[in-house]
């Protein structure tokens, strides 16, 4: 990962400070026995039954998350029909084409949010990270983010959508407003979403709604950090 991350910074899709970002969530991921948690399976659930059952779901790409998981970001898009939209911390035109001929690559038919594609204000944020695509995030009920900013996490849930993160920290200020974080290393969190849709698929309507009404978000995060802390109890045994 560290490798991937270095090479996509020096191709420019990839910002220095997603380097130290990635430091960041490396630092939980050890905490977790770099192993996906129970809880992190339950919120995939959730987030798989949120998703397939959504209108416009659109999974939000940055820097990091592409270069980490750009071929399977593409693969689950297809698997729950959401469209894909870059939405940049450090927004530039250059990293944005970068970005989306990158996807491209793996066989994206559509990227959105690209340049001049990106006009409506989301609320509540400074520019030029508010702008957004009218036909993507501008107009989802579901947002997939993985790897955001507090801010701009806290501005999509106050626009009324149902945010599901992904994100190592779960006390993240990201993880504490989304409806559904998952809290997990993204190379295993999206490959897990595309597999818990396919089985959600082939399961009647009433137990799909069942799976992302009865999510508890707060509940969830308690979860996380309890098996956290579960974890490193068995080292201090050793
Ligand atoms: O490409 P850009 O310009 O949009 O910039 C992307 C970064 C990631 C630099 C930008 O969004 C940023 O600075 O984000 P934050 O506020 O540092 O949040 C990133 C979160 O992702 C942190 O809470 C990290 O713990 C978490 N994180 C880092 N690597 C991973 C991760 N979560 C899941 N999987 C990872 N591999």
């Amino acid at each position: 990962m560290r490798d991937a991350l270095v090479k996509a910074e020096a191709s420019g899709l990839v910002v220095p400070q997603g380097l130290i970002a990635h430091g960041r969530g490396e630092a939980f991921d050890y905490i977790m026995g770099e192993r996906t948690m129970p809880a992190a399976r339950v919120a995939t659930m959730a987030a798989s039954a949120l998703l397939l059952k959504a209108k416009w779901p659109v999974i939000s790409v940055n820097g990091n998350a592409v270069a980490l998981a750009g071929e399977d970001i593409v693969r689950l898009a297809s698997a729950v029909s959401a469209s894909i939209e870059v939405n940049l911390f450090h927004r530039t035109l250059e990293r944005e084409r970068l970005i989306a001929s990158h996807l491209k690559n793996f066989g994206a038919r559509e990227i959105l949010g690209v340049g001049p594609a990106a006009t409506k204000i989301i609320g509540g944020i400074s520019s030029p990270r508010a702008r957004v695509d009218p036909e993507g995030i501008g107009k989802a009920d579901v947002v997939l983010i993985p790897l955001e900013d507090g801010d701009r996490a806290h501005a999509l849930g106050g626009e009324g959508k149902k945010i599901v993160s992904i994100d190592l920290n779960p006390l993240s200020r990201t993880s504490q407003v989304a409806s559904v974080s998952i809290v997990d290393n993204i190379v295993r969190a999206i490959p897990a979403l595309t597999e818990a849709s396919r089985k959600i698929k082939e399961l009647p309507q009433s137990q799909v709604e069942k799976y992302a009404s009865s999510f508890n978000n707060e509940t969830n995060l308690a979860d996380a950090i309890g098996q956290i802390v579960q974890y490193l109890q068995g080292w201090m045994k050793n």
